[in-house]
């Protein structure tokens, strides 16, 4: 079996969904914490593990793999023999899947980052000036706007691709909780996408992981 080194930090939502599949998926790995920006932007991490100073990243024996949705990718096609996570040999109903880790990694992530790093990230750890009320709520509408997107993306189905949990439901759902988290919001005008929200929330492993991710926004905001 490969050896696997796992770069992340459970404030970062990209990192949320990898530490969730190799968990899921029961695969060994050793776990290197790796803080946004200090040690992310560091000289001994960009030249060793990703030139382009993002976590998540995996190295896989002598091999280094970035980008969320292609190392979920990868763990899935190695160790997912069973189809749990994405469907494997019928493309059409893969591609469906796919479709939705896709979109929370584009459409979904965009949207949040929009309102997320002018109302929040930026403010407390870079110093800058909080947008006017009138801006804020002017990206709390566009915001608005991906909800109502997903809500009717979702229909009347339990999950995006389908009635069966995939790992693009964990990538999504990790966007949105760091933004209703982030930004005090909640889902109550949007019926279908509240309860597949509380649903995949009450995944054991991803509660879990969420946990890990509010206490250490804690720690984070008791030390600005
Ligand atoms: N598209 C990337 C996004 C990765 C990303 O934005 N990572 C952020 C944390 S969520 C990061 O490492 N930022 C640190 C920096 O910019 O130095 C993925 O899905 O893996």
């Amino acid at each position: 079996m490969s050896k696997i080194t796992f770069y992340g930090n459970s404030t970062s939502q990209p990192s949320r969904t990898v530490a969730w599949t190799l968990k899921t998926l029961g695969v060994e790995y050793d776990y290197k914490y790796t803080a946004s920006i200090k040690d992310t932007r560091s000289e001994e991490f960009t030249t060793k593990v990703n030139v382009f100073h993002q976590v998540p990243a995996i190295v896989v024996d002598d091999t280094t793999i970035v980008e969320s949705n292609t190392i979920v990718r990868y763990l899935i096609n190695e160790y997912d023999k069973d189809e749990n996570l994405l469907p494997r040999d019928n493309y059409l109903e893969r591609a469906k899947a796919e479709e939705i880790l896709d979109i929370g990694t584009t459409n979904v992530r965009s949207s949040m980052m929009s309102a997320v790093n002018p109302i929040v990230v930026g403010p407390l750890f870079f110093g800058a000036e909080k947008p006017s009320e009138e801006e804020q709520k002017k990206l709390i509408e566009d915001l608005n706007k991906t909800f109502e997107k997903l809500n009717t993306k979702l229909g009347d189905k339990a999950y995006f691709a389908g009635d069966k949990l995939t790992v693009g439901d964990i990538q999504i759902y990790n966007e949105i909780q760091t933004a209703l988290t982030l930004l005090q919001l909640d889902l109550a005008d949007y019926p279908q996408l509240n309860t597949w929200y509380e649903t995949v929330g009450a995944n054991e492993i991803l509660a879990e992981i969420t946990k890990e991710m509010l206490e250490a926004l804690a720690a984070l905001n008791e030390s600005k």
